[in-house]
């Protein structure tokens, strides 16, 4: 329906100022090299690639102090407030969005973006963490924890982020696979009403009901847009353990899939992000391991497993 014909623009943003971590910013290139473009294109796509790498480097500022409390804000808000025109440009053509990270800063563009485009989308975002600290609450100051406060408009007033237009109602967006949420997140996700659905819930209903119950709740009638924001820290650590925060007790392989998947089978996904991937920490296989499954979750979003 949104979707009209199947021209996918994989969009690279090879960040890694949203925290303290160097590798991640290789993500979307190992995520290509291992053949994603052609993967895509063998099931039918035809792929639009930017790799963003002259770019991301071409925007980081000389100097970029701590601003309230957050790192590196003015290479985090180049990035991510050029790639959201990439973002919107590419959605509003038509074309399904995948963004490639870099660290989950990245949503600020990617989400800003399809917003833009589709100002009636829903926000599926499938993390171990819930990243919604505002600059004040963030005991790490790492903007990898802060897009969703900005994207909802619950952040203190920033310089560097006002260009980030509260585009995200609190009731259009659903967790799926917390498991490492800091206090005051916490109180912010009681106050603002918002559905999470922990790892606790994944055990406690199973994947499928956690997926249409989140789905009745940011789109009971199934006809408004999607996008997917799909931080492969999620995953358990023994499925994905290539990426920068892992935590314990994560999404199966098969519970990660079948979110994509069943996303994929409503018709409605426009736009998806994997991010996280750092193909630089554990060892190669590790890397190796996160990057295959990176690329599987990529093409389950694209609509692989459909029959
Ligand atoms: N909540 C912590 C912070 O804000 C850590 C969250 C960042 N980790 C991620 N994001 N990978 O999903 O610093
Ligand atoms: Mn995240
Ligand atoms: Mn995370
Ligand atoms: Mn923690």
């Amino acid at each position: 329906k949104f979707i009209k014909s199947k021209d996918v623009a994989v969009i690279g943003i090879p960040i890694n100022a949203g925290q303290p971590r160097q590798g991640v910013e290789k993500g979307p290139a190992k995520l290509i090299e291992f053949g994603l473009l052609n993967q895509l294109e063998e099931m039918g796509w035809k792929t639009h690639h930017t790799s963003n790498e002259e770019l991301v480097v071409k925007l980081q500022p000389k100097h970029d102090p701590d601003v309230l409390n957050l790192k590196q804000p003015k290479w985090v808000s180049a990035v991510t407030k050029t790639i959201s025109e990439q973002v919107r440009s590419s959605a509003i053509d038509g074309k399904f969005v995948l963004t490639l990270g870099g660290d989950h800063s990245l949503g600020l563009a990617s989400v800003s973006g399809v917003f833009a485009a589709y100002p009636d989308a829903c926000l599926i975002w499938v993390d171990a963490h819930s990243d919604i600290n505002t600059p004040a609450s963030s005991p790490s100051g790492n903007i990898h924890g802060c897009p969703i406060a900005f994207l909802t408009g619950i952040a203190e007033d920033h310089p560097d982020f006002r260009w980030v237009k509260p585009c995200l109602d609190a009731q259009r967006l659903v967790y799926i696979g917390l498991r490492d949420i800091d206090d005051g997140e916490k109180k912010i996700i009681k106050e603002k009403n918002i559905k999470a659905f922990s790892m606790h819930h994944v055990d406690k209903y199973g994947i499928g009901k956690v997926v249409d119950i989140a789905l009745d709740h940011v789109n009971p009638d199934r006809n408004r847009p999607i996008h997917l924001s799909f931080d492969v820290d999620a995953l358990d650590p023994s499925v994905a353990p290539s990426t920068g925060t892992p935590v314990r007790g994560g999404l199966t392989f098969r519970e990660g899939h079948y979110i994509c998947e069943a996303l994929a089978e409503t018709g409605l996904l426009v736009s998806a992000d994997i991010v996280e991937v750092n193909p630089d920490l554990v060892d190669e296989m590790a890397a190796f391991q996160t990057i295959q499954v990176g690329c599987s979750l990529a093409r389950c979003c694209l609509g692989e497993s459909l029959l």
